[in-house]
């Protein structure tokens, strides 16, 4: 499902953020040291080749919410936005910090005038945040960005099951 916001499309759709070849940038759900690891980012890292991680590992450690760009090597896209997401806790800090994953990556896909960035649901895996709650953060986020938006025009959520296709597509039809 897609919704447009000022001039950005914001688009969900079921899959493999490996296999985005129309996408400038790809966001990973990266730990802090930027060492590769399970989950999204370890197919990022697969699908890149070994330059990935000495790349990024020149960029570590990082701070929950932070994220740095890097290119893509053998992956289809031309950079990879690397994001430390926060363990999911009740913590104030938390909530704060997924979103600031997204603004970041968002600013750094503008930096390099990319049109068009795909981002899993940070933290929703291993990290553990609640599916509901991380796509609300991550919805409200990009929406917060269109007005704002320079280059990009279209922002894709790559929701790799079903289940968290829903939580964030159901975020995205919610949105006021
Ligand atoms: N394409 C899109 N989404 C995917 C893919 C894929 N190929 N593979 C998994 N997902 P997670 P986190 C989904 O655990 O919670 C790593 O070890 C997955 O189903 O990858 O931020 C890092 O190194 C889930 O919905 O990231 C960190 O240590 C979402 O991606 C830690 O895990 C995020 O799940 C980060 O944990």
């Amino acid at each position: 499902m897609q919704r447009q916001i000022g001039e950005l499309v914001i688009e969900c759709v079921q899959g493999d953020i490996t296999r985005q070849d129309d996408i400038d940038v790809i966001v990973n759900a990266a730990n802090k040291q930027l060492q590769g690891g399970g989950g999204v980012d370890g197919a990022i890292h697969r699908a890149a080749g070994p330059e990935l991680v000495k790349a990024s590992k020149a960029l570590a450690p990082i701070e929950a919410g932070e994220a740095v760009i890097t290119e893509a090597f053998d992956l289809p896209n031309n950079w990879v936005v690397h994001c430390a997401g926060p363990v999911y806790s009740h913590n104030a800090e938390v909530p704060k910090q997924l979103a600031a994953c997204y603004r970041n990556a968002l600013a750094l896909a503008e930096d390099k005038q990319a049109a068009s960035i795909a981002f899993p649901a940070i933290s929703a895996g291993i990290y553990g945040y609640p599916l509901d709650k991380a796509g609300a953060i991550a919805v409200q986020a990009v929406s917060d960005h269109a007005l704002a938006a320079l280059s990009l025009q279209r922002v894709r959520f790559v929701l790799f099951s079903e289940e968290v296709y829903a939580a964030f597509s159901g975020a995205l039809s919610e949105l006021s």
